[in-house]
């Protein structure tokens, strides 16, 4: 099921919308007038024996009537063209908003790379998983409440290594004298008796690179404009002859698509705006060689540290005055 609330779920509830009125009222004359009009037992047309096909009554011209056959269809498509143009705002516009996140994508045969080129830090909603991580910037101390929760275990990685500290179950306060530092990864996943994965915090910093090859999700943040900068390249950087193929970022979710140049130095680019936490699909749309079908991945959506995906960030469309329903209009 797609973001109800993606511009592309209201434009298909518009379009629903007008195709029905014009079915209803196209096939309604249609049917009326075979009903109405055709030859029927006892007219001096009836014949069973020799149908003849029906010819426009050139007798009644009707000159307004025809006029209105071309003028009344142009006017819904030139609607249902500015309808759907201003959906590519969505895609397209690149926001000048500061707070934009951006990241680089590179595609390449056949898999993803993502390319961090602002820092992320992000943990899973405290309040559903009874644990709250603290560990700011430069802090010395590494923090994990508990209260509530069935944690046992933290496993924190910094910089490639991995500790395993366990959960103080007196306090349900564990304190680990460890300096953070946001040039590095640090990830601190907290789990309970049996294993199982409770909770997660993680930095990811500027340079860091994520990659489907090795089934890792693209992971950005809710309630921010993402801006994608897209980049198709070899697998092999050193053939200068080969540049590679094109390819297409496809998030199914938000309806957004973006195709991926080989040699287009600066990429292309596009945009959209997250508002759930969750985890979607990603998806190549442009046949891209043998093994185009298995360029897929994820993209998980979660809540900046110290920050909720509450807020409901709504329909971004030219009709944001009509309300969050669509479709009667
Ligand atoms: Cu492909």
């Amino acid at each position: 099921m797609i973001a109800e609330d993606t511009v592309f779920s209201v434009l298909y509830d518009k379009f629903m919308f007008w195709s029905d009125i014009v079915g209803i009222i196209t096939f309604g004359v249609l049917f009326y007038s075979i009903l109405r009009y055709r030859a029927k037992p006892g007219s001096e047309k009836f014949n069973p024996d020799h149908i003849e096909v029906g010819a426009f009554p050139v007798d009644r011209h009707n000159t307004r009537l025809e006029i209105a056959f071309y003028v009344v269809p142009t006017i819904l498509i030139v609607w249902l063209t500015v309808l759907a143009t201003s959906s590519s705002n969505t895609v397209w516009n690149i926001p000048a908003d500061e707070d934009s996140f951006d990241i680089d994508i590179v595609g390449k045969q056949w898999f993803w790379e993502f390319n961090y080129v602002e820092e992320l830090t992000w943990e899973d909603d405290p309040r559903a998983t009874y644990v709250n991580v603290e560990w700011q910037d430069g802090s010395t101390t590494l923090t994990i409440n508990t209260l509530g929760s069935s944690a046992v275990n933290a496993t924190v990685v910094q910089d490639g290594e991995a500790t395993d500290y366990a959960i103080d179950l007196e306090s349900n306060s564990t304190s680990i004298a460890l300096a953070s530092n946001y040039f590095v990864y640090q990830s601190v996943k907290v789990t309970d008796a049996d294993g199982n994965l409770l909770h997660t915090w993680e930095h990811l910093p500027v340079g860091h690179q994520l990659s489907t090859a090795a089934s890792e999700h693209l992971v950005v943040p809710c309630d921010e404009d993402i801006v994608l900068t897209l980049f198709s390249r070899p697998h092999d950087e050193s053939n200068t002859v080969y540049a590679g193929v094109q390819h297409a970022f496809w998030l199914p979710e938000w309806g957004a698509k973006e195709d991926l140049v080989p040699g287009l130095e600066g990429g292309t680019v596009m945009t959209f705006e997250p508002d759930r936490v969750g985890t979607f699909d990603i998806r190549c749309a442009e046949f891209c060689g043998l093994s185009h079908s298995k360029m897929v991945g994820y993209i998980d959506i979660v809540a900046k540290d110290g920050e909720t995906c509450d807020e409901d960030v709504g329909i971004q469309l030219i009709s944001d005055s009509e309300g969050s329903s669509g479709g009667e209009n």
